[in-house]
């Protein structure tokens, strides 16, 4: 072969690499984001922990910086001009955030600090005033514990049932079996968009559908959705969706619910403070209008601008693409794993976003993970806030490789070197 023709070979190599984005955007994308450039342990970072937190672009941290260099004052409290600007910016993110999820308006998105703080929001609001005793509510056996553990606060105070929905060996929900537990007495289903432990991507549509002929509202934990998909909370019909800025290459501390007005309109207050309120007397208090209703006191008004930076950002690559790019990453990671003598892929739904957890017999996950830093490699081992999980696949942990729109099959390279490492290491 001449070395043309080998040049060829490794251009339409690298082309094909990239599905989605082609070998030069994913260069550009990643020039975005300033950290990548990092040495850990004198060796270049492989950051494939995104399922915990995704890296953020220059344009998120741009946008944090000139809003305190440039703007920073308390919102919907001064008449001057840095209050009014202020507030303008952070009226404009949940603008983006509603176009983000094509939610029907601007005051059906409620900030808050992330997935954890939502779910909690909708089981201390909606749940207090709608479940009594008695009453059931409905989740998924792949719930993280943010999915679980506010159920049960809501439940053990009103005398109602937490109900589980099983899955199977795949890591799929068993949609028969979630069928037959959605009965008359349950009030509301909660169930999570895409597996945090697993990457199993649920069909929410379809539990949606179901939920609504029997007239139960749905709750989704988009978390681990919104960075790898196109969500429409329109087409999905979903009454409730909570998501992390975080995740989304967004700051931390600044989170979104989306709620359907009626439903944000009924319910009760969360917590009582400044903003949420229309009038105060030591008598009694009127409250304010959605989703101010929600949002008692100064709001993470740099994380709400950050968050709309980092959301126009993925909108102008497309969800489509970075979908795309992310699948490739998975099928390439999982054929190349599968060939690892005594490693087991934990989580094999037909539908999975970018989460590869795996296991060998004799090898704590923590030790995978201790050894793969010492590689520069960045993965998460441990439960990862599903224990439920983890008990129905009997294991105590798993480790995990999480993929974004920025990794490359080069990193994945990098991380089957480190796990032949590992196993050299535990013979
Ligand atoms: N999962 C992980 O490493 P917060 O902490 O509020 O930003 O997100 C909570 C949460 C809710 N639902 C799902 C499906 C999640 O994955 C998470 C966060 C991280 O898997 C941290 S435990």
């Amino acid at each position: 072969m001449t070395a043309a023709a080998r040049n060829l070979g490794a251009g339409l190599q690298a082309e094909r690499h990239a599905v989605g984005f082609s070998a030069s955007e994913l260069k550009q994308i990643r020039a975005d984001f300033p950290i990548l450039r990092q040495k850990v342990h004198g060796k270049p970072l492989v950051y494939l922990d995104n399922a915990a937190t995704s890296q953020k672009p220059r344009a998120v941290i741009d946008a944090i910086v000139r809003y305190y260099e440039t703007t920073n004052a308390n919102i919907h409290r001064g008449v001057h001009f840095l209050s009014e600007h202020a507030t303008e910016e952070h009226d404009a993110a949940r603008r983006t955030v509603q176009k983000f999820l094509n939610a029907r308006s601007a005051s059906e998105i409620v900030f808050v600090r992330g997935a954890t703080e939502a779910i909690n929001l909708v089981a201390q609001s909606y749940g207090r005033a709608r479940v009594a005793s008695g009453d059931e509510v409905l989740i998924t056996g792949m719930e993280h514990h943010s999915d679980i553990v506010p159920w049960q606060l809501l439940c053990n105070e009103k005398g109602a049932k937490l109900r589980v929905a099983p899955i199977d060996d795949a890591g799929e929900l068993v949609f028969d079996e979630f069928a037959s537990l959605l009965g008359p007495r349950t009030r509301l289903v909660a169930v999570t968009h895409v597996s945090n432990a697993l990457g199993t991507v649920n069909p929410v549509r379809r539990i949606i559908e179901l939920a609504h002929e029997r007239k139960v509202p749905v709750l989704v934990d988009g978390a681990q959705a919104v960075p790898h998909m196109k969500v429409d909370v329109q087409e999905l019909d979903c009454d409730f969706y909570a998501f992390s800025g975080h995740k989304v290459y967004g700051p931390t501390g600044i989170g979104v619910l989306y709620g359907k007005a009626e439903l944000l309109n009924a319910m009760p207050p969360y917590q009582g403070g400044g903003d949420m309120i229309a009038s105060v007397t030591f008598e009694k208090s009127t409250y304010n209008k959605v989703p101010f209703k929600f949002e008692a006191g100064t709001p993470d008004i740099a994380g709400a601008i950050g968050l709309g930076a980092a959301l126009r950002y993925v909108s102008d690559l497309g969800l489509e693409r970075i979908g795309a790019h992310e699948h490739d990453l998975l099928e390439y990671a999982t054929g190349a794993v599968s060939g690892i003598p005594g490693l087991r892929i934990v989580g094999s739904a037909a539908e999975k976003a970018g989460v590869l957890s795996f296991i060998f017999e004799n090898i704590h996950p923590h030790d995978i993970g201790t050894i793969l830093d010492q590689e520069g490699i960045a993965i998460r081992t441990g439960h990862h806030c599903s224990q439920p999980v983890m008990r129905r696949f009997n294991i105590p942990a798993t480790a995990r490789a999480s993929f974004a729109m920025y990794n490359t099959r080069e990193e994945i390279d990098e991380l089957v070197r480190g796990i032949e490492k590992v196993r050299e290491v535990f013979g």
